[in-house]
């Protein structure tokens, strides 16, 4: 019997998705050829590193490339399927940056051949996956690329948006729902033939530019929703009222499940993508963009009640808790915590400690504040006053005994039981 074909997949773009992607799609038995344009993104990979931190990550690699069945390179090879998952920021204006995706889609053009799948997995605009066709016709005339209509494509070109979640990467791969949209149901249906090669969740197909508008909703909806709970939590304030019973209450009800509050909206997706529905749409759009600026918003009103504490306490050492974007994470992408951290740091000088178990060093603007870095046992000895700004397992299991003499701020509502906090700041501060 002949041998089975080992399919060939070039993932382009090894970030927080692809590399991720790439090393399941490996372990799947797949020859996965990874590619990124920084050498030293190439180089550890291919000594079976990673470059960024993600749970069972860094085993996963390393047994797909020890196995021979991941590879990094800068440069693209000859492949059967090309997954696209380069950054698609915004820009100043908050309109969408699709350069990244139309530069790996030209990489590619070259080594294309009949039977080819490609599929875009980066947050897009709706219309993104019609522009790589596009981009690929230009430079390969000879191939026949699908058009709505044209059923007998060469190339295939999809859609499909990744969905996992920082921290549940590996798990989410496998066991999320995938939402493929084909510009032709073929298409669709070529993609859907290589998710099911890795994913164990239901794999629904659609069009391209449906796929493109579920993935902005899924993340402008969590928006929308988080901007509600912050909102919530600056009324509360000004009323005096501890939001975080005001939620657990409210929550008791069957049919209401408030999120949770926090010092602002970060991270690389919800506090961008929200912005590519607006920019398509401005008129159509208020209530997306004005969630968006509630988010925004709630950093500088943390910003405010932080101040407040600090000079209530004159001259005493203050520990900021947490500068990742979100919980048990060390990516500091757009981070509300890490902008107050900053901002106080600015402001107050060597009086600000910075807590930060995910980070070797301190970021770059910190430099010439005076802030320094304390672990937490030195930052519950030294600082009378905490600001709690990421809810890390382990500030969590900080038990009352030893915070129980600070004064505390806490933005992420992981401390119940901390007595006093309404109370101790101002409670008029508004935005
Ligand atoms: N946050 C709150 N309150 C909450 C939930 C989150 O303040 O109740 C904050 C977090 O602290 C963080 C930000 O929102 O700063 C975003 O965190 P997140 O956990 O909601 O989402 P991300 O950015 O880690 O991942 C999201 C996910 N999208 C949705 O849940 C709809 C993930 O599934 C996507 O794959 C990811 O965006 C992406 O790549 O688009």
């Amino acid at each position: 019997m002949a041998p089975k074909h080992q399919t060939k997949v070039a993932v382009l773009g090894l970030g927080y998705i692809g590399l991720p992607t790439a090393a399941v799609v490996a372990r799947s038995g797949a020859a996965v050829l990874g590619i990124d344009i920084h050498q030293t993104v190439v180089d550890t990979v291919n000594s079976g590193g990673v470059h960024i931190e993600e749970v069972d990550l860094d085993a996963l690699v390393q047994g797909v490339v020890q196995r021979g069945l991941l590879r990094a390179s800068t440069q693209i090879e000859r492949s059967d399927v090309f997954l696209i998952a380069v950054p698609t920021p915004c820009d100043d204006d908050h309109a969408p940056d699709i350069s990244h995706v139309l530069a790996a889609a030209r990489s590619i053009a070259p080594v294309l051949k009949i039977g080819d799948v490609v599929i875009l997995e980066s947050t897009s605009p709706v219309g993104t996956t019609e522009q790589v066709r596009d981009a690929l016709e230009v430079l390969r005339p000879d191939l026949k690329f699908p058009h709505a209509g044209n059923g007998a494509a060469e190339i295939a070109v999809a859609y499909c948006p990744e969905r996992v979640l920082p921290g549940r990467i590996l798990v989410e791969l496998i066991d999320n729902d995938r939402c493929i949209g084909g510009i032709t149901p073929r298409c669709a249906r070529k993609a859907l033939a290589f998710y099911r090669t890795f994913v164990r969740g239901a794999c629904v197909t659609t069009t391209a530019r449906v796929a493109e508008m579920v993935k902005l909703s899924e993340n402008a909806f969590r928006d929308v929703n988080i901007a509600f709970a912050n909102e919530l939590s600056i009324v509360a304030d000004t009323m005096g009222l501890d939001v975080w019973e005001v939620i657990k209450l409210a929550n008791r009800h069957p049919r209401v499940n408030i999120l949770t509050p926090g010092p602002g909206v970060g991270g690389h997706c919800i506090a961008v993508d929200p912005w590519f529905i607006v920019s398509a749409a401005p008129e159509q759009t208020p209530l997306i963009r004005t969630a968006r600026e509630v988010n925004d918003k709630k950093i500088h009103h943390v910003i405010a009640r932080a101040t407040a504490l600090i000079e209530a306490n004159p001259g005493v050492p203050v520990a900021c808790l947490g500068l990742a974007f979100k919980a048990n994470i060390d990516d500091f992408r757009e981070s509300p915590a890490r902008l107050v951290a900053a901002t106080l740091a600015r402001k107050y000088g060597s009086r600000i400690r910075i807590v930060e178990p995910y980070a070797a060093q301190l970021p770059r603007e910190f430099e010439g504040t005076g802030a320094s870095p304390i672990d937490l046992d030195a930052a519950l000895e030294d600082c009378g006053v905490l600001i709690v700004l990421v809810d890390h397992d382990v500030f969590k299991s900080v038990p009352l005994a030893e915070r129980s003499r600070h004064a505390v701020y806490d933005t992420r509502g992981i401390w119940p039981d901390q007595p006093g906090q309404v109370e101790q700041v101002g409670l008029r501060l508004v935005g």
